[in-house]
C-alpha cells in the first residue's frame, strides 16, 4: 500500500532555484518514493521574519511507501546532504523541505503535525500547492486551521 504526500520546498540563500531541483532529484531517487505533481518555482516575500533574503518556493506530490516518521528522517537527511545547518526558526536556510499533508493523517507529535500547522496561514505554501492539487489544498486549509 502506497500513500500520497504533498511537500513544500523553500531556499533563501547560495541558488535557490537550483537547490530546489537539487532537492526534487534527490527525493525522487530514493527508491520508495515517486513524484506524482510539481508546481513552478516562484519568487516570495519572506514570510515570519522579515529581514531576509526572498525565498524561491515550489511544491510537490509524491507517492511513496515510507511511513510519516520514515519520510521525515528521508527528507531531513537530504537537506543536511545539501548543506543545512539549523539555525534560528524562520531564518535563512538553503533547503527546507517541508511535509504538508500525508493522505488525510491529522497528527500532532513533538516532531511532527500535520497537515502542517502554518500551511493555512503561508501563500507562499497555498499557491503553489494550489496548481498541482486544488483539492489537496482545501483540505489542508479546513484541516490546518482547525483548533488542535
Ligand atoms: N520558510 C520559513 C519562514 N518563512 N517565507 C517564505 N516566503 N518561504 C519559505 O519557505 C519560508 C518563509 C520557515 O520554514
Ligand atoms: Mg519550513
Ligand atoms: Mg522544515
Amino acid at each position: 500500500m502506497s500513500s500520497k504526500a504533498w511537500l513544500s520546498l523553500g531556499a533563501n540563500l547560495g541558488d535557490p532555484p537550483a537547490q530546489l531541483a537539487d532537492a526534487v532529484r534527490r527525493i525522487a531517487a530514493h527508491p520508495q518514493i515517486t513524484i506524482i505533481a510539481q508546481s513552478s518555482v516562484l519568487s516570495t516575500e519572506p514570510w515570519g521574519k522579515t529581514d531576509q533574503p526572498d525565498f524561491a518556493n515550489m511544491a510537490i506530490g509524491i507517492d511513496t511507501t515510507l511511513k510519516p516518521m520514515e519520510l521525515l528522517d528521508v527528507l531531513l537527511g537530504i537537506e543536511v546532504a545539501m548543506g543545512r545547518v539549523r539555525e534560528e526558526v524562520w531564518g535563512p536556510r538553503l533547503i527546507d523541505i517541508d511535509i504538508i499533508a500525508y493522505d488525510q493523517f491529522e497528527i500532532r507529535t513533538p516532531r511532527l503535525t500535520l497537515p502542517h500547522p502554518y500551511a493555512h496561514e503561508r501563500s507562499f505554501v497555498l499557491v503553489p500547492l494550489g496548481e498541482i492539487a486544488p483539492e489537496v489544498n482545501d483540505w489542508v486549509k479546513a484541516t490546518a486551521a482547525k483548533p488542535r
